[in-house]
């Protein structure tokens, strides 16, 4: 009965029932089911149907409101009056990783009367309008400091990422053994060696990277790796960025990547393939390596993780991990990984 009366409502001629906008949030966009509405008021009925919370926020025109954060698999509404203009509508949640992600969307807002149709079904649904293309960024980013190799050992913050990893879904059991013996610990020697390379961000796409590396770990191998191209392949919590990002807060809290590393900033992070030597023997071609330059989570003298949140650190410490390829077998190192910390690194754009 309710909801017949609502309808009638509804139909009511002059009634001012707000424009419904209706918002779908996942990673990592946002989608509108109407990209043009009239001015006035205006409900977005927000349903997150990705895997981690999210959130909108609702900016333009003076105008700069958000949503409470959405579970995945909930929803939400924002009402607003909105006059005419255009508004950006995005994730506010992770200090603009989400945003820079890709979740956000414009709206505009014409003058009354001039609403589209709505409708998940209409072409505005699929397609937010393109970004506009980003400048080519690049950054080049030398070793420098205390070298150290990461050996397996327990993660020292288990309590901390525990609330995390249960939204990890299928990847929950591989990172919790992590938590228990993983390339995250505490448990570190002493080594040298030197890094540098140059990252190019070209937006989703098209990214780029070129740089070597070489070190002698603490059972006296000497390691070579040469960066060959990016890796672009997405996983539920493992975006990649295409390749290579520039400037992203993610790890720990925020649900963004393992929280096996702490919360930190970056200033570069890239996934790649590379050729590994060991002692001037090919091991392979296909070597997965993650490179970060973040604020620092290790403190100077023993190198032990240091914090939970080191967002606000020094960036500086730089992180190399390479794995071996898809199927291939571990390497011969503790723990069949290499992850080796330059504690006092430097870039330049
Ligand atoms: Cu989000």
């Amino acid at each position: 009965m309710k909801r017949i009366l609502l309808l009638l409502l509804g139909l009511l001629p002059g009634s001012h029932e707000p424009n419904q906008v209706s918002v779908r949030l996942s990673e990592w966009k946002v989608e509108l089911s109407q990209q043009n509405i009239a001015a006035g008021p205006v409900t977005f009925v927000v349903t997150n149907t990705g895997q981690i919370p999210h959130a909108i926020e609702v900016e333009g025109q003076g105008i700069e409101r958000e949503i409470e954060t959405i579970q995945p698999g909930a929803n939400g509404t924002l009402t607003l009056t909105l006059k005419a203009g255009t508004y950006e509508v995005y994730c506010p949640v992770g200090e603009g990783s989400h945003k820079k992600l890709g979740m956000e969307a414009r709206l505009t807002v014409g003058g009354a009367g001039r609403s589209e149709s709505p409708g998940y079904g209409s072409a505005a649904m699929s397609e937010a309008p393109p970004a506009p293309a980003a400048a080519v960024q690049a950054i080049r980013v030398t070793s420098g400091g205390p070298v150290i190799q990461i050996l397996p050992g327990p993660f020292p913050f288990p309590d901390s990422a525990a609330p995390i990893l249960r939204a990890f879904g299928d990847e929950r059991e591989g990172l919790e053994s992590q938590v228990k013996n993983g390339p995250y610990s505490n448990n570190v020697a002493a080594i040298s060696g030197t890094f540098s390379f140059t990252a190019w961000d070209k937006g989703a796409t098209r990214d780029s990277v070129d740089g070597i590396a070489e070190f002698g770990t603490q059972d006296g191998a000497h390691w070579k790796l040469i960066l060959d191209r990016v890796q672009t392949k997405d996983v539920p919590h493992h975006p990649r960025f295409g390749g290579v990002i520039l400037g992203l807060y993610y790890h720990g809290v925020t649900q963004v990547h393992t929280p096996l590393v702490p919360t930190i900033n970056s200033a570069v992070a890239l996934w790649a393939f590379g050729h590994l030597y060991r002692n001037g023997v090919a091991v392979t071609e296909n070597a997965m390596v993650h490179v970060m330059l973040l604020s620092r989570t290790r403190r100077d003298g023993d190198f032990a993780l240091a914090c939970w949140d080191c967002s606000r650190n020094k960036i500086e410490e730089l992180q190399l991990q390479i794995l071996p390829g898809p199927g291939e077998p571990k390497f011969d190192a503790p723990g069949g990984f290499l992850f080796v910390n330059w504690e006092r690194s430097t870039s330049r754009s």
